[in-house]
């Protein structure tokens, strides 16, 4: 693996699932490869799980990590091609991500989606210049298309309470919200449940569609009742829409998670990547339940990223 930015960049799904959870039973049983070795984590947007689960994955291989909030705590960048930088901009991406390559091993990089321009956002064009300008190996900490990390940990936690002996039946059902979220979380998670021995069934109100190619040999059910019918994990995630880019077409009123839509399921356990808006996306009897698997798979994002980094590390001796 030279890169970390989709499920396509890893060459064997089921042994990286097994890696995670061979690493949850000893987190430092390599504590020493990384030794000499330096993370960077640089995040262009806020983030809680992704930031502290890597850092102490990271750690826990021994690693020296750096973390900067670039938004923040940087030079304003410029990202275009031959701009003449008579602006507000101060340094070039072309210079920032050169200089970060020189003190870093690896570097993490998180980078939302602008929600204006589908074609700009879906070029991964902050991503692709990372890679390209660093010159060392790129791990995404979600892109404006994906978020890797978080379907790996997601995967991790499916494997880990999946009903014995079947497929399980995985349900990701849109949820409500009052702002416009990405696309990244259930592009990233339909793209790797259709590379993962399950059932998968997406349902979402009409408008909701997220582009084709992620959702290539997923069921597309309008009907969420019909769609939750005997499902053994529901993952519940608000987006906006892809087809009339970065919209909020409704209210979304009755998709809201709830125990009631739990009944005919298979006593189904509950996800979703955090932070959740509680009464909105998920019920707080669904969040305070015997249902939620929400606490264990955001633990489960440290084993995520330290099988990635490991990965990493090994391919870059
Ligand atoms: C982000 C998103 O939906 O992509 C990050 C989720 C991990 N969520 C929010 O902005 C609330
Ligand atoms: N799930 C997730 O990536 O959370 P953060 O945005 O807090 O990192």
């Amino acid at each position: 693996m030279k890169n970390y930015t989709s499920v396509h960049d890893v060459a064997d799904v089921a042994a990286l699932v097994n890696e995670a959870l061979e690493l949850k039973k000893s987190p430092l049983a390599h504590k020493d490869l990384g030794a000499g070795k330096t993370l960077g984590l640089i995040f262009l947007n806020p983030s809680l799980r992704t930031r502290l689960s890597t850092q102490k994955a990271a750690l826990n291989l021994g690693m020296n990590v750096m973390v900067m909030n670039l938004d923040k705590e940087g030079w304003a960048l410029e990202t275009q091609e031959g701009a003449v930088m008579n602006g507000t901009t101060v340094e070039h991406i072309k210079e920032a991500a050169a200089v970060m390559g020189q003190y870093c091993d690896i570097l993490g990089l998180r980078s939302f989606p602008k929600l204006q321009n589908k074609e700009e956002d879906y070029s991964e064009d902050i991503l692709n210049k990372f890679i390209k300008y660093t010159g060392i190996p790129i791990l995404s900490l979600e892109s404006a298309t994906r978020h890797p990390l978080q379907s790996l940990a997601d995967l991790v936690t499916i494997t880990e309470h999946k009903p014995a002996g079947r497929r399980p039946k995985v349900v990701l059902t849109w949820a409500p919200h009052v702002k416009a979220l990405p696309q990244a979380v259930p592009n990233s998670f339909a793209e790797w449940m259709c590379a993962a021995d399950v059932d998968f069934v997406i349902t979402h109100p009409e408008g909701y569609e997220l582009e084709s190619s992620f959702t290539e040999g997923a069921t597309i059910e309008y009907d969420q009742e019909k769609a939750l019918q005997d499902a053994d994990f529901i993952y519940v995630k608000n987006w906006s829409s892809y087809q009339e880019y970065g919209k909020v077409l409704s209210d979304g009123e009755g998709w809201m998670m709830t125990n009631e839509k739990l009944s005919n399921t298979n006593n189904a356990k509950v996800m979703h990547c955090l932070p959740v808006r509680r009464g909105l996306e998920l019920s707080d009897e669904i969040l305070d339940g015997p249902n939620s698997l929400v606490i264990q798979e955001a633990g489960n994002r440290v084993f995520a990223a330290q099988a990635v980094l490991k990965q990493l590390l090994e391919n870059s001796k």
